[in-house]
């Protein structure tokens, strides 16, 4: 029916007998931007669905992403949790020892990593990134008592990169290399279209500094990066092992913030009742980002791949295979959550796989939550009102869904 389709690359297994397929590019522009028609195309196709552009199977209820998250001895993160399979293909760089690594060697890289990324840093930081996000609220107001802003650069953004790089001890100059790199990482999760051909460009210019803040003796000594490589340390990983592992944190720790703060500021914008809510009980700040979280899923897909054969609620998926696993549509799956599609701060959020489940869950969700926490309390506190005063931008990515730009109007309270 679609003549004008470009046929899908040689190299894409035909379908598999009995999967349903769903003929939509989860990569293109046009699904990047409005990701929602394909999530419910895929939940309502079946358990498991067939993706003919990249040959790959997916999993978009939030029954079945669960089960792959839970079955990681079949699913396995180690041959990469982009498309790309490490088994075949050579990553794009050494691979992760948390996020693209299998147990026993993931369990050793994850118990260095919480020895030092644990609630008891966060009771001792909570105090600081308080501080940083009622002071940057207030300045926001230095002006006059309401103001016109673009919430991304002057919060969104601002606020995580005025608090994690003095966390991790990073050098005050290079700093902008940050959310390049990250947007260049999660673009690389994705096949190799424009978006991650343009973030190999621009990310691969912020590498050099990226590594060179991971080499053990640069990170500030006391800080979060230099405790980090005593730790490693001392459970014998060697100069590069803890290079790397620091590396995941600055991989992984700003761009998500950065749109998780965007999308919440969003979305209190756009829903004044929720905002109302927020306003009269500012302790539901933590509340507030965690329905984000599972409401926008800024992190909205990873791939697994399947180590053995196995069968998903039925469907017979054979070694080799690539599996999709779409966390924004298990978020919002109408067969787990009441409403799905409305953002309500109120509700019991908890379940959502926003920051995945299992061995491989989001090992900074702690931080970003205090950061969540701390900067829409901040607001919920001082500013009377948030709107939405011109035309939001999205910032396309393989993996993140995210604004580029928020133009807002505050007023103070
Ligand atoms: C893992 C989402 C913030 C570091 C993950 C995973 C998700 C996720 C979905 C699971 C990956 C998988 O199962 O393959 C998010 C979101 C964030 C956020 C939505 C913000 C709203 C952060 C921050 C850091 C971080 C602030 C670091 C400071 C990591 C690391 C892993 C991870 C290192 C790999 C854990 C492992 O494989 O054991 N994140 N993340 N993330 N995240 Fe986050
Ligand atoms: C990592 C990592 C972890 C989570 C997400 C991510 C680029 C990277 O360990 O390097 O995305």
């Amino acid at each position: 029916p679609h003549g004008e389709r470009p046929a899908p690359p040689l190299a894409t297994p035909p379908a598999p007998a009995g999967v349903p397929v769903v003929d939509l590019d989860p990569f293109s522009d046009e699904t990047l931007t409005d990701p929602y028609p394909l999530h419910e195309a895929l939940r309502e196709a079946g358990p498991v669905a067939w993706l003919p552009h990249y040959g790959v199977y997916a999993v978009a209820r939030y029954d079945e992403v669960v089960h792959v998250l839970q079955n990681h001895e079949i699913f396995v993160s180690g041959r990469g949790v982009g498309l790309s399979d490490y088994q075949k293909e050579k990553p794009w760089r050494p691979p992760s020892l948390l996020l693209e690594a299998d147990p026993p060697q993931h369990a050793q890289a994850r118990k260095v990593a919480t020895s030092v990324f644990n609630p008891k840093t966060m009771r001792q930081i909570r105090e600081e990134f308080q501080d940083t996000a009622n002071r940057m609220v207030d300045e926001l107001f230095a002006e006059g008592s309401t103001v016109e802003i673009d919430g991304v650069a002057e919060l969104a953004a601002a606020y995580p990169l005025s608090v994690f790089p003095d966390f991790i001890g990073l050098s005050e100059s290079g700093r902008e290399n940050l959310l390049p790199y990250g947007n260049m990482a999660f673009n690389a999760f994705g096949p190799q279209n424009h978006l991650y051909d343009r973030a190999m460009e621009t990310g691969g210019q912020a590498a050099p500094w990226i590594v060179e803040q991971c080499v053990v003796g640069t990170p500030k000594p006391g800080r979060f990066g230099a405790t980090l490589h005593e730790k490693a340390a001392e459970a014998g990983l060697d100069e590069d092992e803890s290079a790397r592992l620091l590396r995941s944190f600055l991989t992984a720790g700003v761009d998500t913030t950065v749109h998780g703060i965007g999308a919440a500021l969003r979305e209190l914008a756009e829903n004044p009742e929720q905002w109302a809510a927020l306003r009269q009980d500012p302790s539901k700040a933590r509340a507030a980002f965690d329905e984000t979280v599972r409401y926008v899923a800024p992190v909205q897909t990873f791939f697994r791949t399947v180590n053995e054969d196995t069968e998903v609620s039925g469907v017979h998926l054979p070694e080799g295979s690539k599996i999709l696993m779409f966390l924004a549509a298990a978020n919002r799956d109408p067969r787990h959550w009441k409403d799905p599609d409305t953002f309500d701060i109120s509700r019991q959020a908890s379940g959502h796989v926003g920051f995945g489940f299992g061995i491989h869950s989001c090992v900074g969700q702690i931080m970003a939550r205090l950061e969540g926490e701390c900067l829409l309390g901040a607001l919920a506190r001082k500013v009377a009102s948030i709107e939405v005063v011109g035309e939001a931008r999205l910032q396309l990515n393989n993996t993140l869904r995210g604004w580029d730009s928020l133009p807002l109007r505050l007023t103070a309270a």
